[in-house]
């Protein structure tokens, strides 16, 4: 998996509105669906949260700064992740909206995304 993956990946995750499993470019779910059964668990969704902040830091100084996250985001994107508006995003803003647009995506509520 090569960063620039996870942050095409990622900028879908982030756009405004819910996606859908079947609106994911082919190889993005693949990312994602570990397991390779093309449904989404909240155990490979967890690890894609935990992986997506470090994939973002391209200077690695620990921290995803606005202007990383503009190379794959709107500015408005950005301040509305950054919830306590500090010009960084923290892995908790991240997974939080991350989470919610998957959540949004498990059209039935059965906490996998098929
Ligand atoms: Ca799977
Ligand atoms: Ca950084
Ligand atoms: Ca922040």
């Amino acid at each position: 998996m090569t960063r620039t993956a996870y942050l095409g990946l990622l900028a879908l995750c982030l756009a405004a509105g819910p996606i859908a499993a079947q609106e994911l470019p082919a190889g993005a779910l693949a990312i994602i669906d570990t397991s390779g059964d093309g449904i989404l668990t909240a155990d490979e969704i967890d690890a894609f949260v935990a992986i997506v902040p470090a994939a973002m830091d391209t200077n690695e100084d620990g921290k995803v700064e606005v202007a990383e996250a503009a190379t794959v985001l709107t500015l408005e994107q950005i301040a509305a992740i950054d919830t306590n508006a500090d010009g960084v995003l923290s892995p908790e803003e991240l997974a939080a909206v991350i989470r919610a647009d998957l959540a949004a995506a498990d059209s039935d509520g059965n906490g996998q995304i098929d």
